[in-house]
């Protein structure tokens, strides 16, 4: 077990009024003593007001404020001291040191969760949730977060453990069983049973690919000919001036990404080359890595312009919607040029002005339910899986729900497609975390922040 005194500083260094310093394991509130003066351990949970010295010289570094957390009613699960100090780039710094002083040890990234995992205080999914909180940049990446964390995936997926143990427990009546014609259990019973946990398992690997999209941000790419209006609907999208516009065809040559959040969605907006047949090298290499963004988009944002509007077939844009897989909007931009009246536009279209921001929001809108809308029809209560390990894992459990069924068809014995049943729990106990070996851990934590 890992139990040696941690340290890390749980803030951003950088100027701020306080910085939170974090310090966990065996013999920390003997080890905050050594720097800490007046000490109190208790009462627990209580803060307290104390000078903080470095152990070895006694300098006095800061007046500190300190509170203890007895393990197990602590994050980590162990004992757990937690140090305000004022922020800035020195104090905190020197904060840490003297309590590495002490007999700390610097703390790797993500350790603090890890032994919180560990020691059975929450389990992979919600340390997985933890780090997505931090990192979320996007309201519903914050929504969701909050739900694994609250262990809204956990519980689902405990439930359909639950029901698989269930059916397990069916079949092993018919093991013992196994002389009577139809078996004591009915079939339909079984087959029920089955359904009802395969369409679980199912339902939530369905929301993977716009789970991890969520984690990730959405690849929008805008693409269309020269002086389509694109480095302008990328600015406007954005609302702020990242890509340079002129009225000179040619203008942006190279992709510029940047992220954005759409409609409370996160996504990473591409503005590109415009597509045409060119002679400028540097152009013509702008317009292969338009194309190869295109290849990897999530979605594509294809933009017209007046004169090419209306022209049914516009040669560019049918060789560029025959290239795409991904769901294409089309917009058309300048509409505040637009002279002719009445509605001219197919209702799958979206108008725009990047001038007067008309058709914005409705853009908007689009382009979340375009790469969410699996996630929208769901709403925030149903939980969705955001990783590729969770995908996995569901995979694995639905083969083998398959494999089981199929093993029932052929006539195979009770007790040998019960297997896949067990197999299919193990799939779900690992995505938990029931038991997790410590590649998986290392993998999961790598990503973790120094203090969480
Ligand atoms: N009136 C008007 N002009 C626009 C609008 N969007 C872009 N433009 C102009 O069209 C020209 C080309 O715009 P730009 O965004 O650079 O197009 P890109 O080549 O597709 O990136 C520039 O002169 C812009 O000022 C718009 O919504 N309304
Ligand atoms: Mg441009």
């Amino acid at each position: 077990m890992l139990t040696d005194p941690i340290v890390a500083l749980a803030t951003p260094p950088g100027r701020s009024a306080v910085a939170l310093i974090r310090l966990s394991g065996r013999g920390v509130f003997a080890l905050a003593a050594r720097c800490l003066a007046p000490f109190r351990a208790e009462p627990a949970r209580t803060v307290f007001r104390a000078r903080l010295r470095h152990p070895a010289s006694g300098e006095a570094i800061d007046d500190a404020l300190a509170c203890c957390f007895p393990g197990p009613h602590s994050y980590t699960g162990e004992d757990l001291v937690e140090i305000s100090t004022h922020g800035g780039l020195v104090v905190p710094g020197a904060a840490v040191a003297a309590l590495v002083a002490g007999g700390a040890r610097p703390a790797e990234a993500g350790e603090f969760t890890r032994r919180a995992v560990l020691n059975g205080k929450m389990d992979l999914l919600q340390a997985e949730a933890t780090a997505d909180l931090i990192d979320a940049g996007a309201p519903v990446q914050r929504r969701r977060a909050l739900q694994q964390l609250e262990r809204g995936l956990s519980g689902r997926l405990e439930a359909l453990r639950g029901e698989i143990l269930d059916l397990e427990a069916l079949i092993a009546y018919e093991i013992d069983f196994p002389e009577e014609d139809a078996g004591p259990v009915a079939p339909d019973l079984v087959r029920g049973a089955w359904c009802v946990a395969r369409e679980r398992v199912a339902g939530l690997l369905a929301t993977a690919p716009e789970g991890e999209r969520l984690r990730e941000g959405a690849l929008c790419v805008i693409a269309g000919r020269p002086n389509a209006g694109k480095s302008s609907l990328f600015n406007a999208l954005l609302g702020t001036e990242r890509a340079i516009v002129t009225e000179i065809p040619g203008t942006t040559r190279d992709a510029i990404e940047a992220p954005a959040v759409i409609a409370g969605f996160p996504f990473r907006l591409v503005d590109t080359a415009g597509l045409r047949d060119s002679q400028d090298r540097v152009e013509k290499i702008g317009i292969e890595v338009s194309r190869r963004y295109l290849g990897a988009a999530d979605l594509v944002v294809f933009c017209e312009e007046g004169v090419v509007r209306g022209a049914s077939s516009d040669p560019v844009r049918e060789e560029f919607l025959a290239h795409v897989r991904a769901p294409v909007v089309v917009v058309h931009t300048k509409v505040d040029l637009d002279q002719s009246d009445g509605p001219t536009v197919r209702p799958a279209v979206v108008s725009v002005s990047a001038v007067t921001g008309a058709g914005l929001e409705e853009l908007k809108r689009r382009l979340a339910a375009e790469a969410f809308g699996r996630l929208l029809a769901l709403g925030d209560v149903e939980p969705v899986v955001t990783r590729a390990r969770h995908r996995a894992a569901l995979e694995r459990a639905l083969a083998e729900l398959d494999g089981f069924q199929a093993a029932r068809s052929a006539g195979v014995d009770a007790a040998a497609a019960a297997t896949h049943l067990r197999a299919a729990v193990t799939a779900l106990d690992d995505l938990i975390g029931v038991v997790t070996p410590d590649e998986v851990l290392d993998r999961v934590f790598a990503s973790f922040c120094v203090g969480k």
